[in-house]
């Protein structure tokens, strides 16, 4: 089969890019363009027809040819440049559709193939998809990193540390009548002990690979009536929530994503802390303190002209949060001090809001610092971390010369569930690292 799909976005646009990749993709080129020749790997000027009525659909276009392996995919693979018109881009799609064994490909099909072909490993794959899907810049720089394959390198290297202990336990089972000499035991159990530290230390990295990909929750806090609807509102540019003199106007969460100066955040405003009136305020107020504590940031956000602070509000005030005097249109004069970073604004008036954003970026990026190499950026990664760790405990607790077997199989599962990270479970390489560390003909 061979599949084809429109890979820029939806028209119009001056271009889009057409992609098809199989085994009959030059037939099929050739059957469009009418070309008798096409060069691979370098631009081909063509005119693109309907074979089924020798009309022209495009009468410009270019054509890239990649024929496999040296492709995206791995297999033939060519690429169309058309005029980016809705009709231009829906002509060329039906005249592929109307091609023998061909298909439109499922979402993410060129690349799973790509996988599939061993063009990329399943890191890669993953981050090739967050590099499309990157709204911030952030996003963007840990995307590079990834498809570049710093991860992939760390974990492989990782894993081929595994392997090379686990080749050592299996020797000595072939070789079963003596133990493990001492020294080997020594060593193998050291460099298990550091893999278990350099798996923990990624894990233990307060997920900040997954914030950067799934935005830094930040909440906004308060008093009823201090201006949090009206913050909101005013980061987001855009009329997020209703704002109103009304004290407990918002109830349930609202949130909203945003990019601030490369930071993915989301958003959200939340009922103000106060006895509650009534059964919904009550709730409204219990998920706001929720929201609160989940979340990366609070923005605890106080009426600089009201008299006092209620004592369930000081409580939420730390070191972590920032707390935004609201009101300074009304009242200039800081009312209320804190013992932590506190600016005087207006929301009303978009006074002094510039340091909010700031002070915002600021307290994110400290919690940025990283010396790891590779960023845990989706939950299936932490999750296979954590049950290679778990194997390894194992391995740890046993006594290996004893159960030897046991041993060797908790380092085989580590192994597997490190390798299923990249993407990779294959046995053979154990046995290819015997052979090349050990003389078994001795
Ligand atoms: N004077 C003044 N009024 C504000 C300011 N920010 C918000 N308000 C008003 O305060 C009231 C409550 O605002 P809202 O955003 O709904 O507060 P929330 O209950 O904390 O969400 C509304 O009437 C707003 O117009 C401000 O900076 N100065
Ligand atoms: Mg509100």
């Amino acid at each position: 089969m061979n599949i084809y799909a429109l890979s820029s976005g939806r028209g119009p646009s001056g271009i889009a890019i057409v992609r098809i990749s199989g085994k009959d993709t030059l037939k099929v080129c050739k059957n469009l363009t009418k070309l008798k020749e096409i060069n691979s790997n370098e631009v081909n000027h063509c005119k693109l027809y309907d074979p089924k009525n020798d009309k022209v659909i495009d009468p410009e276009s270019l054509l890239l040819w990649f024929p496999g392996p040296n492709s995206y995919t791995g297999d033939d693979l060519a690429e169309f440049q058309i005029h980016g018109s809705n009709a231009v881009i829906n002509a060329l799609l039906k005249a592929l559709s109307e091609q023998e064994n061909c298909r439109l490909s499922e979402p993410g099909e060129f690349t799973k193939i790509a996988f599939q072909n061993d063009k990329i490993d399943l890191l890669k794959a993953e981050s090739i998809g967050d590099l499309i899907h990157a709204e911030t810049e952030l996003q963007r720089a840990q995307a590079v990193k990834l498809v570049q394959g710093n991860a992939s390198n760390y974990y492989n290297d990782l894993r081929k540390k595994l392997i090379k202990s686990l080749s050592y336990i299996e020797a000595q089972i072939d070789f079963a009548e003596d133990d493990l000499p001492e020294k080997i035991l020594k060593e193998v159990k050291n460099s298990i002990k550091e893999i278990h530290k350099d798996i923990h230390k990624i894990i233990e990295d307060n997920k900040i690979g997954e914030k950067i990909r799934d935005g830094f929750r930040v909440s906004i806090t308060g008093e009823v009536n201090a201006g949090k609807s009206s913050l909101l509102n005013l980061i987001a540019k855009r009329d997020v929530a209703i704002v109103s003199d009304q004290a407990g106007t918002t109830r349930d969460v609202i949130e909203t994503y945003l990019n601030i100066d490369g930071y993915p955040v989301i958003l959200a405003d939340t009922a103000g802390i106060r006895a509650a009136k009534n059964e919904v305020e009550k709730k409204g107020i219990s998920l706001a303190l929720g929201k609160s504590k989940e979340a990366d940031l609070n923005i605890v956000v106080i009426d600089n002209s009201s008299k006092s602070v209620n004592d369930e509000i000081k409580k939420m005030v730390n070191k972590d949060t920032i707390v935004l005097l609201n009101k300074s249109d009304i009242q200039d004069k800081q009312n209320h001090k804190f013992d932590t970073d506190t600016i005087l604004a207006s929301v009303k008036e978009n006074k002094n809001i510039e340091s909010l954003i700031k002070k915002i970026k600021e307290k994110l990026s400290k919690k940025l610092t990283s010396n790891n190499t590779a960023l845990i950026t989706r939950e299936r990664h932490r999750v296979k971390l954590n049950q290679c760790l778990i194997e390894i405990d194992n391995f740890l607790k046993k006594d290996q010369n004893k159960d030897l077997e046991l041993a060797a199989e908790d380092l085989r599962m580590a192994t597997r569930h490190l390798g299923s990270i990249v993407g990779k479970v294959d046995v053979e390489e154990i046995l290819g690292s015997i052979f090349k560390d050990f003389c078994i003909g001795k």
